[in-house]
């Protein structure tokens, strides 16, 4: 059985909104997700995270159901708004509590905790009094969070994670509306953006300032998906580069190499701000580690401007900007997201970052899928899943033979829970969810999860115990 090495670290992940609920109690202020699900139509059947997988109330049952696992560590986000309600000012007191208690309980079972700041879940305050991350001074009011977080639970966070996938803040929230806040245009994005860059740079800038002693790491969390050229054209490769440069470069330039992507600033012009010398300084180098959150695989072709809709649910980010058209292959099997199983297309991405990062360590923050999964006499058999986790850890177990430096992977999710524009129809989980009665049952990927762990491995195939 070919492992992976020693150290190779395990985990699942989750998010504050999708899984908490207690979305108005204990002081908690609202965000804009809280807002957001109270527009018609914007949520699967009017769904909300009000009371979602309510973990606020049963962590202690969700650690001791990870510890059976055998997970090592364990992704989670904190609500801004839980512990500053109004975003800035004033700290809530049991917001810090329900933290530091959750915390504890990881460590006592041994889990290592890996803390995002920000997936998503803005102060409501900040965006109707500051427009959201279209103010530059977002940056400030994320640092003094970011501050307060390291300040009370640096002692014992030794992992953390800036920001959650400002591609999607950026593009589903700003550009295509679909997600919060709303907005819809072909320039916000690139500002929020922008602003974004800057707001991780600056915590990341708090934390090597202030909290060297508490000797840990921080980065920042991207989503990309491949990009495959349709042809051996050249145009079909030049567009694969364009549109994996628009979906993670845009970001992960910045950060690695100090600037956005020369494509990038010839096609945008205005619409792509510009960082100053001293933003560049903070930025560039500002990741301890190359966070990446991965789902899926795409064909790409060069468009003369003209593009063809895609039936897939966008990811394409704005495509009118990249010249670039994208299309699956028919043999290709397709989740519950319609996100196309594409094992190889992780390993090609693992190794396109490896090369134009030089060789950052890489960690998968996210991976996992949808399908609809049913309770059979108490089982839920998610075959479907185990395959996936299957060949995807395959991938990433070749790409570190390949030299690539991959130290962890996250499955998405822990649990199902609150899908976002998608509801609760789109299970993710390694634990399936009775939103009724909000029990959890280990489906039979969770115990795959907890062999391959134990042998640390993915060629584990001995999990006919359910
Ligand atoms: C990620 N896209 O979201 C998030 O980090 C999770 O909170 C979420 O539950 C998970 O993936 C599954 O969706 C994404 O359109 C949402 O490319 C949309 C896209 C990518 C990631």
């Amino acid at each position: 059985m070919k492992k992976f090495p020693e150290d190779f670290i395990w985990g699942t992940a989750t998010s504050s909104y999708q899984i908490e609920g207690a979305a108005n109690i204990d002081g908690k202020g609202p965000s804009i997700w809280d807002s957001f699900c109270t527009i018609p139509g914007k949520i699967a059947q009017g769904e909300t995270g009000n009371l979602a997988c309510d973990h606020y109330h049963k962590f202690k049952e969700d650690i001791q159901l990870m510890k059976d696992m055998g997970v090592k560590a364990y992704r989670f986000s904190i609500a801004w708004a839980r512990v500053m309600p109004t975003g800035k000012g004033e700290v809530n007191e049991k917001g810090i509590q329900f933290y530091s208690d959750l915390i504890d309980e990881l460590l006592k079972a041994g889990i290592e905790p890996w803390v995002t700041l920000y997936h998503w879940d803005l102060p409501l305050a900040l965006q109707l009094e500051e427009d959201g991350w279209l103010n530059k001074d977002m940056a400030n009011y994320f640092a003094e969070y970011a501050n307060l977080c390291f300040d009370r639970f640096g002692d014992r966070v030794k992992n953390w994670i800036t920001l959650n996938e400002p591609w999607v803040v950026s593009i589903l929230g700003y550009g295509q509306g679909v997600f919060a806040p709303g907005r819809n245009s072909n320039s916000e994005p690139y500002l929020a953006a922008h602003h974004l860059i800057i707001a991780h740079a600056k915590a990341v800038a708090v934390y090597r300032e202030k909290y060297t002693h508490q000797n840990g790491q921080i980065g920042i969390s991207n989503n990309c998906d491949w990009r495959e050229p349709l042809t051996n054209s050249e145009q079909d490769k030049q567009a694969a580069q364009r549109a994996l440069e628009f979906f993670l470069a845009w970001f992960a330039d910045p950060v690695y190499k100090g600037d956005y992507p020369n494509m990038m600033k010839e096609k945008l012009k205005e619409r792509l701000p510009e960082f100053s010398e001293s933003e560049k300084k903070i930025i560039k180098g500002s990741s301890d580690f190359f966070g990446l959150n991965h789902y899926t695989t795409m064909y790409a072709a060069h468009s003369d401007g003209q593009q063809e809709e895609i039936s897939v649910h966008g990811n394409g980010g704005i495509s009118e900007d990249q010249d670039v058209n994208l299309s699956l292959d028919k043999s290709w099997d397709v989740t519950l997201m319609d996100w196309a199983v594409v094992p190889w297309g992780c390993k090609k991405l693992l190794k396109w970052i490896d090369e134009r990062y030089d060789q950052p360590n890489i960690y998968i923050t996210e991976n996992g899928c949808a399908y609809p999964d049913q309770v059979v006499d108490g089982k839920v058999d998610d075959q479907k899943r185990v395959d996936f986790y299957q060949g995807y850890l395959k991938a990433c177990q070749e790409a570190i033979e390949e030299g690539v430096k991959l130290k962890g992977y996250f499955a998405w999710s822990f649990m199902d829970n609150f899908e976002w524009a998608s509801g609760y129809e789109k299970r993710f989980g390694l634990h399936y969810v009775d939103f009724e009665t909000l029990e959890r049952i280990p489906k039979k990927s969770a115990l795959w999860f907890k062999e391959a762990i134990k042998n640390n491995s993915a060629e584990t195939n001995n999990i006919n115990k359910q």
